[in-house]
């Protein structure tokens, strides 16, 4: 049994969430961050007080791509995580990618048009993550030609990461450019079960439904 700690509505919870979804894993999931607060015995597990964390047999793990790939290199050979080495490694660069490069721009979208109140939002960050969130987009537009997910035609953990924040992106009211192969990309994450249930969760369209929608997933697993 897995045992994971993290409020459902984090996108670094989620990667974990789906990652176990996929594998057909036990786990047990305990809220946590967030408006749940952090125990001074999740702190001895995570001194960084932020989520996910993780715990399987005598392991714990914090860093959420870290869970991930733990996951994938423990309980998902061959499928997550890909048997040939270059492909492996090929995922990792998507893993990567996700945490250096897009995270940071698309943060200052949501934190700014959702998790702050109107009146300590900067619509001119909000604008230039969006500008500069599409451009790393397209991309992947580009990558995508051709392929199901980001290695061909298999979902790896080189996917996961970054198609967290794909529900957000294409859920949210803001401009999208055109892009048909990530389009279609999005319709084939819709497509999976695990991916429906752990990160197609809704957040609202400002602070205080974020808030209603946090509190109707306490205790879900
Ligand atoms: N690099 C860390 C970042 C973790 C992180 O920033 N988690 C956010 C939630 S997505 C958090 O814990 N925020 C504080 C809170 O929820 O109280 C990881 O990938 O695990």
């Amino acid at each position: 049994m897995i045992r994971v700690w993290g409020r459902r509505n984090s996108l670094n919870v989620q990667k974990v969430m789906w990652t176990l979804g996929e594998l057909d894993l036990d786990y047990e999931r305990h809220d946590m961050g967030g408006s749940f607060g952090f125990t001074d015995a999740y702190r001895q597990i995570n001194p960084n007080s932020v989520v996910p964390a993780i715990q399987d047999g005598d392991l714990t793990l914090y860093e959420s791509n870290s869970c991930v790939r733990y996951l994938s290199h423990q309980y998902g050979q061959g499928t997550l995580l890909p048997d040939d080495v270059a492909d492996a490694a090929r995922a990792d660069q998507w893993m990567d990618w996700q945490c250096s490069t897009l995270s940071g721009a698309f943060f200052p979208i949501f934190i700014n048009l959702i998790r702050l109140p109107a009146g300590q939002q900067d619509q001119g960050a909000a604008d230039r993550g969006i500008r500069q969130t599409a451009a790393l987009l397209q991309r992947l537009e580009l990558h995508l030609e051709g392929r199901d997910y980001l290695l061909g035609n298999n979902l790896t953990m080189g996917d996961i990461p970054l198609a967290c924040h794909l529900y957000r992106w294409f859920e949210m009211d803001i401009p999208r450019p055109e892009m048909p192969n990530l389009q279609r990309y999005y319709e084939n994450l819709c497509s999976r079960p695990a991916y429906r249930y752990h990160v197609m969760i809704p957040f609202g369209s400002n602070v205080d439904e974020w808030n209603q929608e946090e509190e109707r997933n306490r205790g879900i697993q």
